[in-house]
């Protein structure tokens, strides 16, 4: 049989095992692993690795911020930095902010991403009023639409919800088999911490670190996770930014709740060291949780290697170093109005790559493990995405080892103006990457156009291997026999 394409002589990667192999694709899925394959078209794989594309599960692309902001990246510019990065499939936010039903979230971004993307794509929904329609009708109502993931946050005026509220999400989303999403930080501990600063005229943006104090998100996830124990329901900590919450995180898969881990980059990378710089230029380095120390970097890549963390996600946030972005509130703005978030979507992979699986912090596997194959697991899209597969979609991302480069605003290929690791040396980069067999990245430029990338509906979420958690008082055979567990 000829396939379409033949991917010959590489190495072939997925998070359990490693062989040699060609890969031979058909209508755009793979349909064959084996040796001699023969193809209408053929990749010399020689010496390169071939590893299913990144499945890059936190961005925020063409997201109106709550402050009214608008992300630099559209689903075009956002889909092309992540391509170039090594990425097959993103999955950004679609968010509800107070006032706008769910169904009409979920149009408005369907808007701005039909055919705009040059890879596939999803969103989680943010819920940020989660009221009695949305939760009896709009969230079973997005779930049959193919979103199966809710992000809540514990934070933000405009965007926080109550205990009670986080119970109610939970438990809606377990009853139909979404995976609940949070943003842990302890609103109360911030605006203190904002307030005394302040009031001492501190304002640039390096106190934005201070403002956010490490036991904010160690309160905060200790309570998510008591949250999720209490009605038994899948949760995802984002974002994790300290030991401690990592720690929380650890112990809880350990006792097998239903909890799932996630850390970013930047705390791997950049320390709020980089926030202290003159005039605004901390303001590119604003993130929340903010950036910690070279402390937090070790013990984050602990979590990692001891398996506590199953994604390493960008948390692609871009925003302008201009009055479009970060600066809209000019120079002498206090860091309370500044933008929070940094470009991150194209140097995800390489820098995990680089100092992963270069400098033998992590296998190869794990860096497929951790870069695709857990968030198509966690976000329903396994085995369709994430893996090598017959069957499969061939989205696949080619990998020089030995290519060396340096990340720079300039090959970013995002809209943000800079990044946040300029000059970072890298050894390993994508040369090639595939979405259901198309070339869309090879030989440093972009090949497929905006538009290709579709729509996935997204499968419920399985956590098959957990034991999960039963409340004594939800535990009909302990509590009088009242049947109140979602
Ligand atoms: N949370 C995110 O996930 N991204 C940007 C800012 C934030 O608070
Ligand atoms: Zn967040
Ligand atoms: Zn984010």
């Amino acid at each position: 049989m000829k396939h379409d394409l033949v991917i010959k002589g590489g190495t072939c990667v997925t998070a359990s095992e490693m062989f040699n192999g060609d890969l031979g694709i058909t209508d755009g899925r793979i349909a064959a692993l084996g040796e001699g394959l023969h193809g209408k078209y053929v990749i010399d794989a020689t010496g390169k690795l071939v590893m299913p594309g990144g499945i890059e599960a936190h961005a925020h692309i063409a997201q109106n911020s709550a402050t009214g902001g608008m992300t630099a990246d559209d689903y075009t510019s956002g889909s092309i930095s992540a391509a170039f990065g090594g990425n097959s499939c993103i999955i950004p936010f679609a968010a509800q902010h107070r006032g706008m039903g769910v169904t009409e979230t979920l149009d408005l971004y369907d808007s701005r991403a039909s055919g705009a993307s040059v890879l596939d794509y999803s969103y989680h929904l943010i819920v940020s009023d989660p009221s009695e329609v949305v939760l009896t009708k709009e969230l079973p109502d997005a779930f049959r639409r193919g979103i199966t993931s809710f992000k809540l946050f514990m934070t933000y005026d405009k965007m926080l919800v109550n205990d009670a509220q986080f119970l109610d999400v939970l438990s809606v989303a377990k009853e139909h088999g979404a995976l609940t999403m949070v943003h842990a930080e302890n609103a109360g501990m911030i605006k203190w911490m904002t307030d005394r600063l302040l009031a001492r005229g501190l304002k640039e943006p390096k106190y934005h670190a201070l403002s956010h104090p490490a036991l904010a998100e160690e309160e905060a996830i200790h309570r998510a996770i008591c949250m999720a124990k209490l009605v038994d329901a899948p949760l995802l900590i984002v974002h994790v930014s300290t030991p401690e919450g990592a720690a929380l995180v650890q112990k809880a898969r350990q006792q097998g709740a239903k909890i799932y881990g996630e850390t970013c980059p930047q705390y791997l990378f950049l320390t709020r060291n980089d926030m202290d710089r003159p005039d605004m230029q901390g303001a590119a380095f604003m993130c929340s949780p903010p950036l910690r120390d070279a402390a937090t970097q070790t013990a984050l890549w602990q979590h990692i290697q001891s398996g506590t963390f199953d994604v390493v996600s960008s948390d692609h946030s871009p925003y302008r170093m201009d009055d479009t972005g970060k600066l809209a509130h000019g120079m002498d703005a206090p860091f309370t109005v500044i933008a929070n978030g940094m470009p991150g979507i194209g140097a995800r992979l390489p820098l995990l790559f680089s100092e992963g699986v270069g400098k033998g912090r992590i296998s190869l596997p794990e860096f497929v493990a951790l870069s695709s194959t857990n968030a198509a697991r966690l976000y329903g899209l396994l085995p369709k995405k994430g893996t090598l597969a017959v069957g499969a979609d061939a989205d696949i991302a080619i990998w020089d080892p030995n290519k060396r480069g340096r990340i720079s605003a300039d090959n970013q290929h995002d809209n943000a103006g800079y990044s946040a690791f300029e000059g970072w040396e890298v050894t390993g980069l994508p040369v090639t990457v595939l979405s259901r067999g198309i070339r869309v990245i090879d030989g440093g430029a972009l090949h497929a156009q905006a538009g290709h990338g579709q729509f996935l509906a997204r499968a419920k979420f399985e956590h098959s291997g957990r034991k999960g958690y039963l409340a004594p008082e939800l535990d009909p055979t302990q509590n009088f026999g009242v049947n109140i567990a979602p």
